[in-house]
């Protein structure tokens, strides 16, 4: 027997096939052969199904929305999750210890595809040994991105979270071991996910989770866990429009001398004008051109 069984989102691809979710109900499925040779399916994507012989066939991936990738070594770009509309950058107060760094490379891979994003600053409960960044939070927040803080263990913040996503499709990143799945965890208690430990010794993550997953949370509402990352690299962004992914740079893009001015080392540059008078913080205009020289992810995790 075989015939048209409609539409499915992806929850998560595996090696031999994948699992796709239709009425909130996770069920495998194999990609059809031609779709073997065309446009292979991420998590995230909307597909069209057959069934055939009891078994769930994926016919066709339709037309992707935006999409939150990185760039792997080699320069190969991969994408985390497609059909997304919201970003939610994990970091953690703690073990690991907070790193800027990943927010910025984040919010550009967003902002490219114009994403909305929020930080999300996990373990807050070991903010009184560790502190609060808050300056460095700030500056996040005056760019235009809500940040929450939140305890995964004590639940604290978490309410507000749920409120914040709901209706969309949001997908998380971060390093390992900064608490994700501890997140989807808590918002779909009942998912069977895995959580490990931070490892004492090097104090990282132990990149407990292989592959990105598609959680549901309620009607419209889904959660998108995917794998920490050691470096997220944004080579994919062409370097002239890396500055648009900055929100506090687009006030100044255009009034440079030169008009395909890079902010670099060009003279009379507007940019690098409001970095001097501390209207663009120092830091973010570093990250900026530590990301202009981005080529892959140096560690080739992927
Ligand atoms: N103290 C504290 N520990 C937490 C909190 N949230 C998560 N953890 C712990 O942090 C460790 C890592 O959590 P995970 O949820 O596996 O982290 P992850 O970001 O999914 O890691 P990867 O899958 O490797 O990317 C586990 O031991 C969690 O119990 C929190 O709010 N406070
Ligand atoms: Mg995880
Ligand atoms: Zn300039």
């Amino acid at each position: 027997m075989s015939g048209s069984s409609g539409a499915a989102r992806v929850a998560s691809v595996g090696r031999r096939g994948l699992l796709v979710l239709r009425s909130g109900r996770e069920e495998p499925a194999v990609p059809s052969g031609s779709l073997m040779r065309g446009t292979r399916p991420v998590v995230g994507d909307r597909v069209l199904l057959r069934e055939s012989h009891g078994r769930l066939i994926v016919e066709e991936v339709l037309p992707r929305g935006p999409c939150l990738s990185r760039t792997l070594r080699g320069g190969a770009k991969k994408i985390l999750a497609a059909n997304v509309d919201r970003v939610m950058i994990v970091v953690s107060v703690a073990a690991p210890p907070f790193r800027r760094a990943v927010i910025d490379r984040i919010a550009a891979a967003a902002e490219w595809q114009r994403l909305r994003t929020c930080v999300v600053l996990n373990k807050m409960d070991l903010a009184g040994d560790a502190g609060v960044p808050e300056a460095e939070l700030r500056q996040y927040e005056l760019a235009g991105y809500p940040v929450s803080r939140i305890s995964c263990l004590t639940g604290d913040g978490l309410e507000g979270l749920l409120s914040l996503v709901r209706g969309s499709t949001v997908v998380m990143a971060g390093h390992s071991g900064v608490g994700k799945t501890s997140l989807a965890k808590r918002l779909a208690p009942g998912l069977d996910l895995r959580v490990a430990a931070v490892s004492e010794r090097s104090g990282r993550g132990r990149q407990t989770t292989t592959a990105a997953r598609l959680v549901p949370l309620a009607k419209q509402t889904f959660l998108v866990d995917t794998p920490g990352f050691r470096v997220f690299s944004v080579g994919h962004i062409p370097g002239e429009e890396l500055d648009a992914c900055f929100p506090e740079m687009r006030p100044f893009l255009g009034a440079c001398r030169f008009r395909d001015c890079l902010h670099l080392s060009e003279p009379e540059c507007a940019v690098k004008d409001a970095v001097g008078r501390g209207v663009i913080p120092l830091a973010r205009y570093e990250a900026y051109v530590t990301m202009m020289s981005d080529t892959g992810d140096e560690t080739g995790e992927g």
